[in-house]
């Protein structure tokens, strides 16, 4: 698949080349990151776009934008809204709009023209996007839904138990020909909405989860061809998400689910209908979905389907008039990400009959979603039944202790002998089997499947070498990052948890974001951390805080700001920094206040979490000698983080503050060394290589004495540790990069290419197709002990783009406007394939070294720039082709500027 997809990829781009002639070509034109959204709500939206070219050395001289309310003023370049006239500059993403104010519900065209140092384009093909509803006092709409539970097993306590609303709304349209439809609607906790029997959308669990007390997002919809003059139906189906049903910990229950709704029918004679949610509108939770809960799964009884609900001509006479409920609070916000789709199907690989008639499927990977059930022959009145599970018994039966209190278990009741197929709505799963029950007969593969499920969003990042270990775990990455995509970065998506856990992500989202176009997802969830913090300061490490835990210590916390700083260094984005920069700064402050002693952190909570322990059973490791202190994590990190803040201080225009970051962090470093480290020895501490790691790469080891601590971490690993890893979530995060970076990039091949314990590669040999929560996840108690976390990856993927493949920013580069490609040669590493679609367009590196052999093709998007550096022993040739714009040698290394353009190096023969 991954393969076909790539394919098609390169025969786009080379279509797209081959198409456009000797003129360079805008192409992926963007609005806020996104290709023609609905729904914008910032006043300043930001453009960007690529080039491609089939010259090297491409350097935009100047953009001009032009933005219309009418695709016919745009083309005829009249009444415009915005014209940017000709701005000489090189920068070609996120330009703000700067024209006349923007309305609410406005819809917008728009286009781009750039000239070139190789000539002009010609303009974009007229793109557009809509704005939100900009007032709150516009919301004419009301929160309805049904307050009460009148099913039987409903309940709303502990674990819930609640069956799905339907709501629907009849309406006519006036006689006049209808201009456009617009659909404004929010479900708490999802909804799915329909016109006249049509899915308005292939969304699914919309809108995206937030901290609800503070905000609730709704989306916006174009839905002008699912009006029919004269009778309509607006139908609209509510499950409970995290809205109302939760799992695990303290149970959090926000009320009951919701709707609001606000349809805008605007006419070719100038008049406009709005349709909203009020108390005219009817419900029924009587309908086939009787209990849907995300832990425990959906139950559907077929036999109180009800036909043609959706559509105008239904008899909802026995419906009850909706209720009136409470406004959720949170402020109305429109949703800046994409909701989750459906994003790749899967076919299950074999089924097993089990001795007691129930049949086991193997999807072949673990994987995030569902599974359809396609024409199944069901039996009146008998419940098919589908249990999920990650992994098997050895007699072959659902292994399910690891899921804990989450009952993952869909079942359907069929109204009739004869066929059926079905797909539930409202809950997903993680797993690779799957048990069916219920069946008179044996199923077909082709009977089920696998419905893969995230965030709406592009794979970017292919990556592939001469390592099968290599290989293999970049896919159980690619499919563990993709499944624990759920509006937020989840921790794992099939036990009874599921949550925006911070720490997992600190460093993670770096490498996850070579791999997706992660940067909505990101930009919302920081939003959801902001959104759960308290008036004190304090960050919930779990965000948004289902469970609300405020700890005060900095290693989870810090993912905020980490991943601000990867929004801003990946795909160029400053606004989430300007954004949450007092938040960071309240943080901060308060971990002085609270958490610091004589300049050192001294609140840990996780300690450097699930370390490989002593002993293959054990969840935690209880040996002092592998443990780092908790002030050492809290302390390097906190330091890191004052850092950061001097560099978001200057990016904001706050730098009156740099200076009290800075000093505080001078002093942070000398009472740190001054109580950890150990000149003699150049030792931090107890010697763990998380702490000199730690110590070494976010900058606190004395000058002069790097090396010596690296030294320490080298031996620590090959002796003691017999050149596998030994840290947990926080030392992994710096692992791989480190030791690149002070010259042992063999240790780190090393690591990466294990296959004995404790290492990724052992979780391959045991079968692993995703990537687990600890080392010894094959071995270790089930209380925690997921088979899909992202959290142990630290910074792997990182290191595979940035040194093996050597797809870097240069220094003060951001997004790749310039990159620096310096691959690393790993000994028994023969090729390193790796392609990374930036916002710039797509960077590839393809390298190949045996014995003295040496070729490396390279490709740069237009308007970036790359300074390759190589060993001299490689012996290049250096090409004399136009983009080659300076070539320097130094003692060790030959350093060539490039242009864009497509390049291949060798070695001379
Ligand atoms: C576990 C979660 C998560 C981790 C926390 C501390 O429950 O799964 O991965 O961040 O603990």
């Amino acid at each position: 698949m991954k393969h076909t997809i790539f394919l098609i990829g390169i025969l786009v781009t080379l279509l797209l080349v081959g198409c456009q002639g000797k003129h360079p070509t805008v192409i992926a034109p963007k609005v806020e990151m996104q290709e023609n959204p609905q729904g914008i709500a910032t006043l300043t939206p930001r453009f960007s776009w690529q080039i491609i070219s089939n010259e090297p050395d491409l350097v935009q001289q100047s953009y001009r934008i032009q933005v219309a309310q009418t695709e016919e003023d745009l083309a005829k370049e009249q009444n415009l809204l915005w014209d940017s006239g000709d701005v000489k500059s090189d920068q070609s993403i996120l330009i703000p709009y700067e024209g006349s104010e923007l309305r609410s519900k406005g819809i917008y065209y728009w286009r781009v023209k750039v000239n070139t140092n190789q000539g002009a384009a010609k303009w974009s093909k007229p793109q557009f996007w809509t704005m939100a509803l900009l007032n709150d006092s516009e919301w004419q709409a009301q929160w309805i839904g049904e307050d009460s539970l009148s099913n039987p097993n409903e309940t709303a306590e502990g674990n819930t138990r609640l069956a799905a609303r339907y709501l629907r709304k009849p309406f006519g349209t006036k006689d006049s020909k209808i201009k456009r439809a617009t659909l404004y609607i929010s479900g708490l906790g999802m909804y799915e909405a329909f016109l006249n029997g049509k899915r308005i959308s292939e969304d699914v669990f919309a809108p995206t989860v937030s901290w609800y007390p503070n905000r609730v997002y709704y989306n916006v919809y174009e839905v002008t061809p699912l009006i029919q003059q004269g009778n309509n139906l607006l139908g609209v189906k509510l499950g409970n998400g995290r809205f109302f049903g939760m799992r695990g910990g303290e149970t959090m229950v926000f009320g009951l689910p919701r709707l609001l709704a606000q349809l805008e029918i605007q006419y070719a004679d100038g008049s406009t209908d709005v349709i909203v949610s009020d108390e005219s509108w009817k419900v029924t939770s009587k309908g086939p979905i009787i209990a849907n809960n995300e832990y425990d799964g959906e139950e559907y009884d077929a036999r109180l389907e009800l036909n043609g609900w959706d559509t105008p001509n239904y008899d909802d006479s026995s419906w009850k008039p909706v209720d009136i409920m409470e406004n959720p609070k949170g402020k109305l916000t429109a949703q800046p990400n994409p909701n989750l789709r459906i994003q790749e199907e899967i076919q299950p690989i074999k089924i097993t009959k089990l001795p007691d008639g129930k049949f086991i499927l193997d999807m072949g990977q673990n994987m995030v979603g569902w599974v359809r059930i396609n024409n199944l022959n069901g039996k009146k009145d008998q419940p098919i039944t589908l249990r999920f599970a990650e992994l098997l018994n050895p007699d072959s039966t659902l292994y399910t202790a690891n899921l804990r209190s989450a009952k993952v278990t869909n079942i359907y009741i069929p109204a009739k002998d004869g066929t059926f197929s079905w797909e539930p709505s409202f809950v997903y799963h993680g797993f690779r089997y799957v048990e069916v029950s219920g069946l008179d007969y044996q199923p077909e593969l082709s009977n089920f499947t696998g419905r893969v499920l995230y965030d709406k969003m592009t794979t970017t990042g292919q990556f592939e070498t001469s390592n099968e270990i290599i290989n293999r775990v970049f896919k159980n990455a690619y499919w563990g990052i993709r499944g624990n995509y759920r509006g937020m970065p989840t921790d794992c998506p099939q036990r009874d948890e599921r949550h925006g856990w911070l720490g997992d992500r600190a460093t993670g989202c770096f490498g996850e974001a070579f791999v997706f176009d992660n940067a909505l997802l990101y930009g919302k969830w920081v939003q959801d951390i902001e959104d759960s913090q308290s008036p004190e300061g304090s960050i919930s490490v779990v965000s948004p805080r289902y469970w609300t835990i405020y700890n005060d210590d900095v290693t989870w916390p810090a993912a905020y700001f980490y991943a601000m700083n990867m929004l801003y260094r990946q795909f160029g984005d400053v606004e989430p920094i300007k954004k949450h920069y007092p938040s960071m700064k309240r943080y901060l402050e308060r971990i002085q206040q609270v958490s610091m002693q004589d300049y050192i952190i001294t609140k840990d909570t996780y300690g450097d979490w699930c370390m490989p322990p002593e002993s293959q059973e054990l969840i935690h490791s209880k040996d002092p000698a592998r443990k780092t202190a908790g002030p050492i994590l809290s302390t390097t990190m906190y330091y890191s983080l004052l850092n950061l803040m001097s560099d978001f201080a200057r990016l904001t225009g706050n730098e009156q503050d740099i200076a009290g970051y800075q000093d505080l962090a001078a002093k942070i470093k000398e009472a740190y060394n001054n109580r950890y480290f150990d000149a003699d020895s150049a030792k931090y501490d107890n010697n763990t290589v998380t702490a000199n790691m730690l110590s070494l790469r976010l900058g606190l080891v004395p000058e002069g004495y790097e090396q010596r601590v690296f030294e320490n971490i080298v031996q620590k690993t090959e002796v003691d540790f017999n050149g596998h890893v030994s840290t947990g979530v926080l030392g992994i995060q710096q692992l791989m990069r480190g030791l690149t970076q002070y010259g042992n990039v063999d240790l780190a091949y090393k690591i990466a290419t294990n296959d004995t314990y404790p290492s990724w590669g052992y979780m391959v040999r045991k079968g692993a197709t995703t990537i687990w929560e600890l080392w010894n996840g094959d071995t270790a108690d089930p209380a925690m002990n997921s088979g899909n976390h992202v959290m142990l990856l630290g910074d792997l993927l990182i290191w595979y783009y940035e040194d093996l493949a050597g797809i870097k920013n240069a220094a003060e580069s951001i997004a790749y406007k310039k990159l620096l490609m310096e691959p690393k040669f790993p000994k028994g590493l023969t090729h390193v394939k790796a392609t990374y679609n930036s916002v710039y367009g797509e960077i590839k590196s393809e390298w190949t070294k045996e014995n003295d052999a040496f070729t490396w093709d390279i490709v740069i998007p237009a308007n970036t720039s790359a300074l390759v550096r190589l060993p001299k022993d490689l012996n290049i040739s250096v090409p004399t082709q136009k983009g080659v714009r300076k070539v320097t040698e130094t003692d060790s290394h030959i350093e060539i500027e490039l242009g864009s353009g497509t390049y291949h190096l060798s070695s001379k023969s």
